[in-house]
């Protein structure tokens, strides 16, 4: 059965892809990058960098086949900005990037480190270098939020992932013009006791549109003895009516295994925030963080996934 998981991404040769090694200026690490196709086919990875204080901000990365030869901003190209906003205090982290055809723009929804906590902050761009900042749209303690590409029933989308502790689950909200956000439904629940999801998850790239339904990637933390493992399962929701789960994988279909993804500034964590779509609309790249630490690819077959997860439900 294990063998059949390492099927479903299968990592690169080259892994990690980008490290702090190949970064234009100082910095502690590189990880947890947004993706997107551009128009040409150029690969762009919204990269999370953490400086020598801890504070983190984003850096752009450009190639022409998502693998290598990477073209990287020579300075940062979004900068948290306290002045204006001050929910960017300790910094921004985790971007993760949908493309609306509706506005011609790309949505950049990330975590703003607040004084109370994380919390979720939009931004739209056209072109990576100018950015128009909504501010903090979920207040803390909420994270790892994507919206979805085009409004359903009317309303913008957006899932992300509120904390009642000791719990965490995934929810779903609306909004009518990415402003003002409503309607909060829960959407994923984290399981209880022995799961590898127990009682804390996430969602991890921004949600795929199928025709079988939203196809989520999402992460589960599970906690034990010598810290947390983040693994990562899959689920799959109504394209009309996303908060009904249509299906739901019970075994995690990737976790940490390489040294790289083992050891790191925070060991064992893979941690993916973005993927891109071939042409063919099947070859799915996901682009993880590695251990907090590096940049890492596997690429996998969307048709393969759901024929997977039709079989592990
Ligand atoms: C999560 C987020 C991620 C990070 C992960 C492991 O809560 O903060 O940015 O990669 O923890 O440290």
């Amino acid at each position: 059965m294990s063998n059949q998981h390492s099927e479903i991404f299968c990592r690169h040769k080259l892994n990690p892809i980008l490290t702090v090694a190949d970064w234009p200026y100082p910095a502690n690490s590189v990880f947890n990058p947004g993706a997107t196709l551009l128009p040409d086919g150029t690969t762009l990875l919204l990269c999370r960098v953490e400086d020598r204080r801890g504070h983190s901000h984003f850096c752009v990365a450009r190639s022409a086949n998502g693998i290598d030869n990477w073209k990287i901003d020579l300075q940062p190209t979004l900068m948290p900005d306290p002045e204006h906003f001050p929910e960017e205090v300790w910094g921004i982290e985790d971007p993760r990037i949908t493309y609306l055809p509706e506005l011609s723009k790309y949505a950049v929804v990330y975590t703003a480190f607040t004084r109370d906590g994380p919390g979720v902050s939009l931004a739209l761009t056209q072109d990576f270098h100018t950015f128009e900042r909504y501010g903090i749209i979920m207040s803390p303690e909420d994270k790892d939020a994507a919206l979805f590409p085009h409004r359903i029933g009317g309303y913008w989308a957006l899932i992300h992932r509120p904390v009642s502790a000791p719990r965490a689950h995934m929810w779903i909200s609306y909004s009518p013009d990415l402003r003002h956000w409503g309607s909060h439904k829960l959407m994923l629940e984290a399981r209880k006791g022995a799961w590898w999801d127990a009682n804390k998850i996430g969602l991890s790239p921004p949600p795929i549109e199928t025709p079988q339904g939203w196809l989520v990637i999402y992460h589960g933390v599970r906690q034990t003895a010598a810290g947390s493992i983040y693994r990562l399962g899959i689920a799959l929701f109504d394209l009309q009516t996303p908060t009904v789960c249509l299906k739901r994988s019970n075994e995690w279909i990737f976790g940490p295994q390489e040294p790289y993804e083992q050891r790191g500034d925070v060991d064992n964590v893979v941690f993916p925030c973005g993927y891109t779509l071939a042409p063919d609309g099947d070859t799915i790249h996901l682009y993880y963080g590695a251990s907090d630490t590096s940049i890492a690819l596997a690429t996998g077959s969307v048709r393969a996934i759901l024929d997977w997860l039709e079989q592990h439900r």
